[in-house]
């Protein structure tokens, strides 16, 4: 009789058993959130291996999902990972149909992949594994405790009493799931960073910018605000979930080819006399025509100053920044040195500490210089070192070892494509050549048209765009209109087109639209 047991022993049934799996999994994931909730939301194992897998995804695959998805990309990734859990879960369920054995070697692989993830996450320490340990235990105790239930259930009694009780079990599962889950993601919110923020306050400048003149841009007339607000500005990071760091917990590390090795708290900081520098930023993977460009007021110190502080030795070359997750740029000393470039470390934008997205408590800024090689968000250290010994985050992906950012012009109004009425036709939108400055904007209407200079916007600095518009009359019928700006060296923006990769975008901006 024993040798049989095997052969009778019962089958659930493939709905049932990827229902178990798919449960589990819930329990699982809404597990770890709890945890996290409790040490770091970044230690929630889901979040981590979404992290680990934006590291791993080779720049091309990268650029396309900034790209296509925009701010969306970390989502579609989310959406992407949930549906392959969901599958895997499921399969996890079918491929137990009469031992848990497989199922739960399939959930512990997941669970110690997540484990994995945070570990390798540089922001979190190592009491952060009790999240995906959590998940693992809950993962696989549920998934055991549902197929125990469901498979003490004879066939012929299916429809009877034991079969509502599997389902009373496994609903009674999810609900706890949902409830850790909420719960988790309550926790997380009450620690984090936004109280900090809001505990700091307004900033107020020893030494303020000066106001921005009202004709510093041509709003009415298609233009973006000369300022863009903290909501507006364009955000870009490898961060899925954002670092959050309190200030009192934040400090600053100096060190490297250096005097005197420093280290700056937060109130160290703010207790300085604050300086504010008007400067856009923009990113290398802005494509020609493209939004990832803003400006704002800035509030902080000067980065040299801090630099001088400590002492630069003679060979230093590279400002080798890390964040606190763990991204890293590199930077020239001398571009932080020059006090006519201004470079800062800047706790505060538009008279606000920094957003948590835009890098509280603290970051870099360096005027005329892409993002990705100057403008470190939630930084923690910055090393005094040589190109040759440190590559940073973006090197490493093959882009750019020097990056400064290109001179650039953009049509805001008419967009692509747009139809307007015949007749007197408005043209405007925006120039760029940070640390240079903008000399001349010129739009040429069709392909052949020769090229008249735009009205511009009064500057307000070399360190920020420049607003332009002009005027066409144009008869009913599709036209096009290109633009290039001029900078103060005297380049003339070029024609020649240029992809992202691996330093800035060239190439004019055109676009077409309807005259009726
Ligand atoms: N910690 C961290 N800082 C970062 C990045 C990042 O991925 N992680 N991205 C950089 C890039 S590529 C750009 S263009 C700017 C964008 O800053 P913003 O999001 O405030 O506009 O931040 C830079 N600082
Ligand atoms: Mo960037």
């Amino acid at each position: 009789m024993e040798t049989s047991r095997t052969a009778r022993e019962p089958r659930l049934p493939v709905f049932g058993a990827a229902l178990i799996g798919v449960v589990a999994l819930a329990a699982a994931l809404a597990a770890g959130h709890l945890v996290a909730g409790l040490i770091s939301a970044n230690a929630s194992p889901y979040l981590a291996v979404g992290n680990g897998a934006i590291d791993l995804t080779p720049v091309g695959l990268k650029d396309f999902a900034v790209r296509t998805f925009g701010v969306y990309d970390k989502l579609v990734l989310l959406g992407g990972m949930a549906v392959v859990m969901v599958l895997a879960a499921a399969v996890a369920g079918i491929v137990s149909r009469r031992s848990p054995v497989p199922g739960i070697v399939l959930i512990a692989a997941f669970g110690l992949l997540g484990g994995f993830a945070v570990a390798q996450r540089p922001d979190l320490s190592a009491v952060a594994l009790l999240a995906p340990l959590a998940s693992l235990i809950a993962g696989v105790g549920v998934f055991f405790w549902l197929h125990r239930l469901a498979s003490a259930t004879p066939q012929a009694e299916v429809a009877g009493a034991s079969r509502r009780s599997v389902l009373l079990a496994g609903a009674g599962a999810v609900v706890a799931a949902g409830a850790a889950g909420a719960g988790g993601q309550l926790l997380a919110g009450t620690r984090d960073a936004e109280s900090s923020r809001a505990a700091v306050g307004r900033l107020v400048p020893a030494e303020p910018a000066p106001p921005i003149p009202a004709d510093a841009d041509f709003a009415k007339l298609g233009t973006p605000t000369f300022l863009t607000s903290n909501r507006d500005f364009y955000r870009v990071d490898t961060a899925l979930s954002v670092p959050q760091v309190r200030a009192e917990d934040w400090s600053l590390r100096l060190h490297g080819m250096v005097r005197e090795e420093k280290r700056f708290s937060y109130d160290d900081i703010r207790g300085r006399p604050l300086i504010e520098r008007t400067i856009t930023m923009t990113c290398v993977s802005n494509e020609v025509g493209g939004n990832y460009v803003s400006t704002a007021n800035f509030i902080g110190v000067d980065l040299g100053d801090l630099l001088l502080e400590a002492g630069i030795l003679p060979g230093a070359e590279q400002i080798f920044s890390t964040s606190v997750d763990g991204w890293t740029a590199g930077s020239p000393v001398v571009a932080a040195l020059d006090p006519e470039r201004g470079a800062m470390l800047a706790i505060g934008m538009n008279g606000e500490p920094l957003p948590v997205e835009h890098g509280f408590p603290a970051r870099m800024v360096i005027p005329g210089l892409y993002g990705y090689v100057s403008a470190t968000k939630w930084v923690k250290d910055l090393e005094i070192t040589t190109w040759k010994a440190r590559r940073a985050y973006w090197l490493e992906r093959g882009w750019g070892e020097q990056a400064p950012i290109k001179t650039q012009s953009r049509i805001d109004s008419p967009k692509g494509f747009e139809t307007v009425p015949a007749g007197k036709v408005r043209v405007s939108g925006v120039a760029w050549a940070q640390h240079t400055g903008i000399e001349r904007v010129e739009v040429r209407l069709g392909a052949n048209g020769s090229w008249l200079p735009a009205t511009l916007s009064r500057e307000v600095g070399v360190n920020t765009w420049r607003m332009w518009w002009t005027e066409f009359d144009v008869p009913a019928g599709s036209h096009q209109v290109t633009v290039r700006a001029v900078d103060k060296s005297g380049y003339t923006q070029t024609d020649a087109r240029a992809g992202t990769v691996p330093d800035g975008a060239t190439g004019r901006h055109v676009i077409s639209f309807t005259a009726r």
